[in-house]
């Protein structure tokens, strides 16, 4: 038996992997021992071998032969489906320009060839799914310190207290995030979690709070209002802050009572939060957020989080955020994007002053032919009608389109309302390109095939290099992965022999990471700024008073809530042969006080209803431990495809609830408001 290392692809956290192989087949797997996670795996990684197994999944290219949507195919070679796909979109090209076409992915390491495709192609409308997963969190970075996100390193092992904001790290999983806050924890960290429910990660805690929906920036305002008006900050880092006197005068009437009123949660708990945490600072980290696709103002929630981690010195600093290297500091791969120029001229997504990059909007254009005509849409494993809120809205812009081409991994409803379907290997059986890594220990690291795909089925450099050769873009017409890595590792020194050991090549020998004092910021100031100097030029204020946020007012009405377990990744798992059987469906938490004056007891079926009618029906779980303004249900349920056996018709999709939320977003960040909707709840059977 041999064993092969490779890069999990279950979720976007992309651990690496050991896998051991008989007669190119998976017989086990697990951890890479050699990885700091070492051989441990979540349930969905070990879930990737029924994956790979599953003949639930398109097995070979299908266009589709009856109306859009119908869900009825015909299977054709894959000569065939590049030829059909080469000829619609040069079509599309000569009458509306390349920039008509528009490429949306799942985001990751390894998305430099898809960025090469959409150059080679000509179209500056690249997108990854950010506007509703990690845009705010993004944005905030940028405007307090500058950087991109992942460049302030969370630094869990080394910490002393953890603040989980809307973070439920040990069930929305990172496995290296749990083991850093497990280390952490065994060290004698403190671990303090607000949500709206009682997570697992809660269960963990010295400290929760179950804080009223949207009441967060509340809180943050009231946690810095403390640290100032005591002096609890560190008064080295002030050198750091551009504009403390203005917070200082900003926080002052956000007191602890103050926020008591909004959040529910008591006051003395504020002030004693606030000062637990200065006693641990600078190894503090108040956890900046990860989906914050979520309100109107999480951009400024966030914010507000970082102002709080530069006050006690946690920016920069071990057990906080070190501040990792740049990449412009470490040995670089080659980018494939370079191959051909970056097209000129604007997005489709008529971002206006804000960073492109809105999704959402780009299909706008498919409608209103602004800024210009959007007519071809190829989706590179990226389920848009479940990720984007209300999917019937969105089919009515895609239905505007000439073409649609989804390439996947599973069925989705994406998938489903494409004209062509392009088989994606899983993680198991395909190669990608190599990917790079920064944090405090930079490396470079290798996906390879680990067993042989089952069916017809290609990886996506196969694919997207296989329709370059089509659209006669020879320079991205690889036809051997070999020749991609080597392409990448030019000038780096390192070759491709260096994976074989262990799946990764370290770039540095121990923790590199760089203090406050070792970097200029790139914001105007040089510093973190309270007030951001860019959102403020372009008449926009990124520290704005403190907004309640509405409340139900019907007793059968609640704020709707979505987030994950670990059993399931996104919409992307749900019919996983094994994962179906642990977890079939998804269930409403809503709240004993709320449930009973419905009449409604714990397993009872109800239905959850929009202004537009009824979107599915559900188990009630009966709990107190969730906010009584809010439901909670799990995403990536309420599947409608009958050739998904185990997950049609089970549960209900959040997204379905989420009517007019293509028009919703966080003003100044620009990711969607997911959780400003409303829903009602009836017991089955009433009226
Ligand atoms: N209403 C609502 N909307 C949400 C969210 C929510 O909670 N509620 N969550 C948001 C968040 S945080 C995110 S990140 C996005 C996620 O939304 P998406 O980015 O669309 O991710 P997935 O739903 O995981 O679908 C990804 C696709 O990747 C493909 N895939 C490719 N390779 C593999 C593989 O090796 N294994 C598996 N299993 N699949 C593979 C699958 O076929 C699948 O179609 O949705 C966002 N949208
Ligand atoms: N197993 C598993 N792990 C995953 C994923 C997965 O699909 N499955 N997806 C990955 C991805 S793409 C992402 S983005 C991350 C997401 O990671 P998280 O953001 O941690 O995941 P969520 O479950 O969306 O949200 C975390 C918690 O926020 C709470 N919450 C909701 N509203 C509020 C509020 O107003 N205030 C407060 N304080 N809390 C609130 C929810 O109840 C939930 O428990 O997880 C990643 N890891
Ligand atoms: S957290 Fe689980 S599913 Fe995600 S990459 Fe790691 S092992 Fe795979
Ligand atoms: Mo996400």
């Amino acid at each position: 038996m041999e064993t092969r290392y490779t890069i999990c692809g279950m979720c976007g956290t992309r651990c690496p992997v050991a896998v051991g192989v008989e007669d190119d087949e998976a017989v086990w797997i697990q951890g890479n021992p050699h990885a700091p996670t070492g051989s441990a795996l979540c349930p969905r990684g070990i879930a990737a071998l029924a994956l790979e197994k599953d003949p639930e999944r398109p097995q070979s290219p299908l266009v589709r032969t009856g109306a859009r949507g119908e869900n009825t195919w015909r299977a054709v070679s894959w000569d065939e489906a590049f030829e059909r796909i080469a000829s619609g979109l040069r079509g599309v090209q000569a009458q509306y320009g390349p920039q008509s076409i528009v490429l949306s992915h799942r985001g990751g390491p390894f998305t430099d060839l898809y960025k090469a495709f959409a150059n080679a192609l000509g179209t500056p409308n690249i997108y990854n799914h950010g506007v509703t997963c990690t845009r705010n969190v993004e944005q905030a970075c940028a405007s307090v310190v500058g950087l991109k996100r992942d460049r302030l390193v969370i630094d869990y092992k080394e910490s002393r207290h953890i603040v989980l904001q809307s973070r439920n790290a040990l069930e929305a999983l990172n496995l290296s995030e749990v083991a850093g806050i497990t280390a952490a924890r065994a060290n004698g960290c403190k671990l303090t979690v607000m949500d709206v429910r009682a997570t697992v990660s809660a269960a963990k805690a010295d400290n929760f709070f179950l804080v009223r929906p949207g009441t967060d920036y509340a809180m943050n305002l009231a946690v810095l209002n403390v640290l100032i008006a005591e002096k609890l900050y560190d008064r080295e880092a002030l050198r750091f802050l551009d504009g403390f006197e203005e917070l200082e005068a900003f926080v002052r009437p956000y007191t602890p009572q103050w926020a008591e009123g909004e959040t529910g949660i008591e006051a003395a708990r504020i002030v004693k939060l606030a000062r637990e945490l200065a006693e641990a600072a600078p190894r503090v980290l108040w956890y900046p957020g990860w989906f914050t696709a979520r309100y109107a103002d999480t951009f400024v929630t966030i914010r507000a989080a970082y102002l709080i981690n530069a006050l006690l010195g946690s920016i920069g600093a071990r057990g906080g955020m070190p501040i990792s290297l740049s990449p412009k500091d470490i040995t670089r791969l080659k980018p494939l994007a370079d191959l051909y120029p970056a097209p000129a001229g604007p997005m489709a997504d008529s971002a206006g002053w804000r960073q492109p990059g809105l999704l959402h909007r780009a299909f706008d254009a498919a409608v209103t032919g602004e800024p210009y005509p959007v007519r071809a849409y190829i989706s590179i494993r990226h389920n848009i009608l479940a990720s984007l809120p209300d999917p019937e809205a969105l089919r009515r812009r895609l239905d505007k389109l000439d073409l649609i081409v989804a390439i996947t991994t599973t069925w989705s409803p994406t998938a489903a309302y494409a004209d062509i379907v392009l088989p994606l290997s899983p993680a198991l059986s395909r190669e990608s390109i190599l990917g790079a890594k920064l944090g405090l220990k930079p490396q470079f690291f290798r996906r390879q095939r680990a067993v042989r795909p089952r069916f017809d089925t290609r990886a996506d450099w196969e694919i997207l290099c296989g329709l370059a050769a089509r659209l006669g873009l020879d320079k991205l017409a690889f036809t051997r992965i070999e020749d991609i890595w080597n392409y990448q590792l030019e000038g780096t020194g390192v070759s491709i022999g260096d994976f074989d050991a262990t799946g990764f090549v370290p770039l540095a020998s121990g923790p590199q990471w760089k203090t406050l004092a070792d970097v200029t910021l790139p914001t105007p100031s040089g510093k973190i700024e309270v007030r951001s100097r860019v959102w403020s030029a372009s008449g926009h204020d990124a520290l704005p008073p403190y907004v309640a946020p509405e409340r139900p007012t019907k007793p059968d009405v609640f704020r709707l809530i979505p987030g994950r377990m670990a059993l399931h990744t996104q919409s992307s798992t749900t019919n996983n042969p094994l994962l179906a059987e642990l977890a079939p469906t998804n269930s409403l938490w809503l709240h004993a006080d709320r449930a009973g004056a419905l009449g409604i007891v714990d397993g009872d079926w109800v239905d959850v209803l929009t202004p537009s009618g009824s979107v599915g029906r559900l188990r009630a779980k009966v709990t107190t431990g969730i906010h009584p303004e809010a439901v909670f249900m799990l995403h990536g349920f309420g599947h409608q495809l009958p050739q998904e056996t185990r997950a049609f018709g089970k549960g209900v999709a959040d997204e379905a609830c989420m009517v007019g939320g293509l028009d919703r977003e966080d003003p100044l960040g620009g990711g969607l408001a997911l959780q400003e909707h409303f829903v009602t709840v009836r017991k089955a059977g009433d009226a």
